[in-house]
Formats: structure tokens, sequence, C-alpha cells
């Protein structure tokens, strides 16, 4: 069913029907497209906001994909009919619309191009789709071969979806003079001052071939007739197509070839489609990208791209297929997110924040820009705003609109990780103008920021919550202006704690002792208000009533508050060692652990809007994976090197067959979740969201690099420290640090009580490894103990 090829660079999948959700995306600074195994697409782009070229019948809301889930008949997708002129039989690749049985398929996933190959009826078609690197076009070849070993006459007829374009003004024809056919249409509005900015917007969409067609259809109506997409009039009941046009008609852009093809002959066909504003822009597109040559440059220009974003390790492990992902798939998805900021002009504080802290691994320098423009947008009194808005115009949109309390407390986990990988303290005295007018250093936006987190608490010490905190759907706990979250107290007591770490090594020992003393002092509030005899509770109501404890029945215990007891040290050894059993034994699944359990059915009004989404999906007890890796993370830091192990596995898709059909996903990404609610509705329990935006990866390579392979970036050098799961009796990492190279084995003997460390053979004490210098290559070696299954006792 599902293949890598020996390296893992691609994915392939032999089955369209197996796991049809089953997708793949590829994207540049200006768009992204996702689409299925079965050829059904998503592609955004933006101008600057985001926008479609690519249409859905109905106008479509707004929001964040929902790749989980209908695709119907007339969803969006790329599609190339075969006819056989013979016989009249007919199929389609990749697999819509027609569905037919086909003879071989596979749907072949690589980290700069997608491809298909499916055989039926004696032809084979090979479809394949790029981006260039600079410019919103998706550039597809559709290769035919004749398998038969018989002359044959076909019909190869692409048909790409242009779709519902808008209820104003919409119309397709075919452009001779283009090569192609055009849709256009005016993006609808209603104000006047919105047509001065609409005018501007990309509001045709070009399907141009290299080669001329036979036989076209522009008009959607007039291709599906009485047939039906599976089985369209025009190519059913005509030889060709007929030349339509679409005039306030649903646009469609097919294009028919009539050939033959004599034995094992083959054809190429490339097209190019995308948005555009005019004519002129439809014809540089054609000069600059139509062409055998153009495809061939772009090709290698955008794997070039892709491999920018290939990260510091590589790794060799008894575990092949975490390699597979590690190596090729894992930073290519922290790349992604640090690289566009998941498409929006207005990304949320906290997302912006983690997205752009993966990059410190990959490529610092976005790091330091990201940080510097979330605190360019400081307010006044020091806390952050909903979004940051990242183009000239820009508004803060949807949830932008709602106040969240928690977004502060990323700050200091970015710059924490950024100064791990770079050591670049300097930042901290740059001074940084804000878009209030005030200049101060990058030093006092944090101290700053930390005081905000600090003063915005109750009588009792605790964080409110407004209408939400990282939780965004939490937004009626405390829309009264009194609630509070147990989570925010616990990661402000954290935030609080790392700036403390960074204060002491900028030299700033008196800040250090004032902000440890008070995250002290808030872990101290957290664990009388917030300590339920075995676990931490996820808040207190506007009406006081404390939730996420021992007598609720739905939300009885959340992840996140025990979680971040571990990161700020609120929680002692005595009590991880009842949290812990009880996550396992209450939010524990085969799919991953839970964000909370057991899920809500109904609406909680004193809780919100988390409570009304289905159970098991998103954050109502799903394996949320952003707030399962919070707590591996957790685990590593106080030795539960197992417990973390076990369920980082678990978030990736595998290796079972079984496991990969249930999830229904390629591990070619790690979504945002897998549906939860595994007691209650296990049909559809481990059910991926198909969803790859999420906050989740910048933390798994982080536990990755630092945690499981304890390569973690000091002040001075590299402080090694792996935590090998004890089924593992060695692994080899490569890691890039500092511009140097570390070339790391690490074995397991009888013959030492702890690890040891050697670098280039000499004895490295604690295993701190100083003095890198740039361009070097380092030989480290590391022996661990035998096999011991470590249970945390180490950092009691
Ligand atoms: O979005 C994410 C947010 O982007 O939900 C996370 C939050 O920390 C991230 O910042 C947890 O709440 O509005 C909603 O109900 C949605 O659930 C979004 O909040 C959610 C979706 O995953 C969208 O991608």
């Amino acid at each position: 069913l599902l293949r890598s090829t020996s390296n893992g660079e691609r994915y392939e999948l032999s089955s369209p029907t197996a796991m049809p959700k089953a997708g793949a995306f590829l994207w540049n600074q200006k768009m992204m497209m996702q689409i299925t195994c079965r050829g059904y697409a998503t592609a955004q782009f933006m101008q600057p906001e985001p926008a479609k070229y690519s249409k859905a019948p109905n106008l479509e809301m707004k929001t964040f994909m929902q790749p989980e889930q209908h695709y119907y008949a007339h969803h969006p997708g790329r599609f190339v009919y075969i006819k056989d002129e013979e016989s009249g039989d007919i199929f389609s690749a990749p697999y819509e619309p027609v569905r037919a049985k086909v003879d071989s398929f596979v749907f072949s996933v690589g980290k700069s191009d997608i491809k298909w190959t499916v055989e039926h009826l004696g032809i084979r078609v090979e479809m394949t789709v790029c981006l260039p690197t600079n410019d919103v076009v998706e550039l597809w070849n559709i290769r035919v071969t004749n398998i038969s070993g018989r002359k044959r006459r076909i019909s190869v007829v692409p048909y790409f979806v242009i779709g519902y374009m808008s209820w104003m003004n919409q119309s397709a024809e075919y452009r001779q003079d283009l090569g192609g056919i055009v849709g256009s249409s005016i993006t609808p509005y209603q104000k006047a001052e919105d047509y001065f900015k609409n005018k501007t917007l990309k509001d045709k969409t070009y399907f141009l071939c290299e080669v001329d067609p036979d036989a076209w259809e522009a008009n959607q109506h007039v291709f599906e007739g009485e047939g039906g997409l599976h089985a369209p009039s025009a190519l059913l009941d005509h030889d060709l197509l007929s030349g339509s046009d679409a005039r306030y008609e649903t646009p469609v852009a097919a294009v028919q070839y009539r050939l033959q093809l004599d034995a094992d002959e083959q054809r190429d066909y490339r097209f190019v489609f995308g948005p555009a504003l005019d004519d002129d822009e439809i014809r540089s597109v054609r000069s600059k990208y139509l062409s055998k040559e153009a495809f061939a440059r772009c090709a290698k220009e955008y794997a070039d791209y892709i491999q920018l974003g290939r990260g510091c390790l590589q790794i060799d492990t008894p575990d092949k297929d975490l390699d597979n992902f590690v190596n090729n798939w894992l930073a290519r998805q922290v790349y992604y997110h640090g690289d566009v900021n998941r498409l929006t002009t207005d990304p949320q504080t906290r997302n912006y924040l983690q997205d752009n802290m993966g990059m410190a691994y990959i490529k610092p320098s976005v790091t330091k820009k990201a940080l510097i423009t979330a605190l360019s947008q400081q307010e006044k009194n020091g806390s952050m705003p909903d979004g940051i808005l990242l183009v000239e115009g820009a508004e803060l949109k949807y949830i932008n609109q709602i106040p969240h309390t928690d977004h502060c407390v990323w700050l200091p986990i970015a710059l924490e990780i950024y100064l791990g990988e770079t050591a670049d303290y300097d930042l901290l005295d740059m001074k940084l103008r804000d878009s209030h007018g005030l200049t101060i250093s990058v030093f006092d936006r944090f101290s700053k920021a930390m005081d905000w987190l600090l003063k915005a608490r109750d009588y009792r010490g605790l964080s409110f919550i407004e209408q939400g905190d990282w939780c965004d759907p939490m937004n009626m706990v405390g829309y009264k202006g009194k609630g509070v979250s147990g989570w925010l107290t616990l990661a402000t007591a954290y935030a609080v704690k790392i700036w403390a770490s960074v204060c002491k090594q900028h030299g700033r020992n008196e800040r250090a002792a004032h902000y440890l003393k008070a995250a002290e002092d808030v872990n101290a509030v957290a664990n009388e208000h917030m300590w339920d005899g075995d676990w931490f509770i996820r808040g207190i109501t506007d009406d006081n009533v404390k939730f996420g404890v021992k007598q609720d029945k739905e939300g009885r215990i959340w992840l996140n508050p025990q979680a971040w007891s571990i990161l700020s040290g609120a929680a002692s050894y005595e009590q991880r060692s009842k949290m812990l059993p009880e996550v396992d034994e209450q939010l524990g699944t085969p799919y991953g652990i839970t964000m909370f359990g057991p899920p809500y059915s109904k609406m909680r009004e004193d809780v919100g809007r988390v409570t009304q989404k289905y159970p098991g999906s998103g954050e109502n007890a799903s394996v949320y994976n952003h707030a399962a890796i919070f707590y591996i993370y957790s685990l590593y830091t106080v030795g539960e090197t197992e417990r973390a192990h076990k369920l980082l596995r678990q978030m990736l898709p595998g290796p079972t067959e079984e496991d990969y059909v249930q999830r229904g996903q390629l591990p070619i990404y790690i979504p945002n979740y897998y549906r939860g609610a595994w007691h209650e509705y296990p049909r559809t329990a481990g059910r991926s969201s198909q969803l790859f935006n999420t906050g989740t990866v910048s933390w798994v390579y982080r536990t990755v690099i630092e945690c499981l392979f304890g390569l973690k970036g000091q002040p001075e050098g590299l402080l090694v420290q792996p935590q090998l799961p004890a089924s593992w009796d060695h692994a080899s990492v490569t890691r890039l640090f500092r511009e140097a190279t570390f070339e790391v084995e690490i074995t397991r003997s009888n013959t030492v009580e702890e690890a040891k460390v050697l670098c280039d053979g000499q004895d490295v004490p604690g295993g701190y490894i100083k003095n890198i210098k740039a361009g070097s290559t380092y030989k480290v070696q590391v022996t661990l103990p035998q096999k011991t299954l470590t249970n945390g006792k180490t950092n009691g």
C-alpha cells in the first residue's frame, strides 16, 4: 500500500481508495497547493490576502483549510480524462472524477514535486506538478504512453477546475492569442472603497497549453452535460469538444488532444495554471514558464529552494521510519512554517513566534527578524497584540479580534531557542522602535512583556484568561473578566523563569534574581490553588468554579497544566508520580495522548466554544499534537525518556499498514490533530485532520534535536546528553551547529555507569563541548550505560 524510497525521500501510495484523503503539499513564498492522491486540490496565493484561482461551486468562507472534510465531485481538482477512441471507454487520472478501477496507481510524493502514474486501458498517464520558486503558477507535465503493444487512437483531455469565480461577473473563453483558456471575473464587493483595493486583484485564471489542442470546452456545464463528471456528455457523446465559452456561467479549463500512438509511443504535454491580473501578465507567464527548458530549470531551482530548509540534523537509528521522517520531512515542515507563516498577513502572535522559533535550527536570521518584527508591535503596556501584521495595510482578522492573554509567554521560549543556536546575546542590547514611537532595548521589551504577564493576574495571583489562552476556543471561562487559566499561570512561571536565566546569562544578576523569585511565587500560587490532589486543574471560571477537576465528568484532566507544571518546576517529583500515571490512564490512546478527557458532549457555557466542537475533533479532546509535544518535551526535561519516546513515536502515522489506513495520512508531515474520543468513537479515533499548519513541528524538531539526541546549544558551545529509548542500542547523528559539523556516534556499554562523551578522542566533562570553530568537523563518541529504564528520579 505504502512504500518509501530507500532514503525516505519519496513516499508512494499504491491505492486511490485506501487512504482517500491522503495528500501532499508544495509552497513558495507567494502560494501553497495541497492536493490529494485522487486529484482534489486546494491552492491559495497571496495578493497580499490569501485568494484562490481554482474555486469551489459556492463561495467559500475565508478561514483556515479543512481538508479532513468532504471532497465532492465538483471540488477543485486537476484531472486528465483518457478516452479510447475505438471502444469509447474512458478513465481519468489520477482517479477522480471517473473513479474507474484502474490497473495500477501510484501517488508519489517528493519534497519538491508530486507525481502520479496511472495505467489503464493499455495507456500509462504520468502527471507531475511542480512550482516555480517565485511566482504563482502550477507547472504540470502530463505524459501519455501507449503500453498496449498495438497502435491506438485516444483522446487526452485535461480538466482543470476554475470553478465559481464570482456572483458579480464571471466568464471564460479559449484565447487563441494566449494559447489557452482564460477565466475572468470581478471579486464581489459592496463598499465603494473596496473598488480601489480590488482593482489590482488577480481576477483571471489561466490554463495555458504548450501545444494547441484540437478542441476545448470553457463552459463547465457544457462539458459535464447530463452525464455527470464521471461520464461527461461532451466527451462521451461527441468526437470533439464543442469549443464552448462561459458567459456569466461557471468556467472550466478542459482541452482535448486527439492522437494516434504507435506501440510504446509517448507524448509529453505541458500546461501552466494560475491567477493573473491581465493579458500581459498571462503572456509573460507563458513566455517565462511554458517550455521544456523552463520546466526543467524550475524543477531544479525549486528543489534547491526546498533544500535550503533541510535543517541541521541527519540521523541513523534502529527506527528507519523515524529516520525517514526526520531526515526528509520534519525540517521541511518546520521550514514551510517559518518561510511563509501559513500564508497569512496577520498570523496569531503565538503561531508567529513558534513557527519562527523552529527556523533557529534552519536559518536563525529568520527567527531574529521575527522576534524584532513581533516586538516592534508590542503594546505600550508591555502586552502583545493577538496577531502580528506582516504587510502594509493588513488588519487583525477573525480569531485575532478576540482577546487572548497568553501571547507574551512565547517570547522568551522563542528567544531561548534562538540564543541556544546562535548565542547572539547582542540582540538583547539592540534598541527597537515600536509602532507607537517608543524606542527601548530588546532586553527592556522582554522585561516589559514579563512584567505584563506577572501583572495580568487576579487577587490570588492566577493569570486572567479573558476569551482564551493557548486554547483559542476556550472563550467563555473568563469573558466576564474574572476567570483564570491554570495553564497560563504555569506558563507564566515558565516564561518568567526562562527570562530570568537569560538575564543571568546576560550579566543582569539583579534582574535575574527578581524574575526567578517572581516565577517561584507564581509556582507557589499555582500549587496553592490549582493542585487537585492528583493533577493540576485547567482553570477557574468567572463564577469561581474550578474545572479540569476530579468531579468533572467531561474535561476532567487536561494535558497542558500537567506539561507546564513540569516545565515551570511547579510539580515536585511526588506530584509527577501521581500525575503521570493519571495522564497515561485517562488520556492515552494508540494514536497519541489526547489534550484532555473525557471529551465534552455538549456546550458548557462557562468553558466555551471548545466544548461545542465535535467530541474528539479539534480542541475537544483530540490527540492535539501541539499539546502532546509540550507534554513530550516536558517529559524529556525530567528524564522520563521512555514515556516521552513512546508518545513521540505515536505522533507519526505508521509503521503498520493498519495504522496508516486508520490515520489516512502519509508520514510526510505531522497534522494538527488525530481524532480522539478513542473510548467513545473508536471507528474514527486516530483519523488525521490532514492539516499541516501546526505549531507542533518546531517543538518536535527541538525535542528530537535537543532531547532525544541531546545536542543542545549553550552560550559557550554544545551540550551532549542523548536520551535514547531503552530499545535502541545505537544511533549515528550528524548535527550542524554554529557552522560546525558534529558527527556523533552513540552506543551503549556496560563498562560505564553514566554517559561518557569524547570529542575527537578527548574526554568532555559533563558533555559540554566548548570553543567550537566554524567550518570544523568534530567526531563525538557517546557511550551510554546499558539499557536501564529511566523513571525520572534523576532530576527529582
Ligand atoms: O487554530 C489553532 C491556533 O492557530 O488552535 C490552537 C492555537 O494554539 C493556535 O494558535 C489551539 O487552540 O478557532 C478555532 O476554533 C480553531 O480551532 C483554531 O483555533 C485552530 C485550528 O487548528 C486552525 O488551524
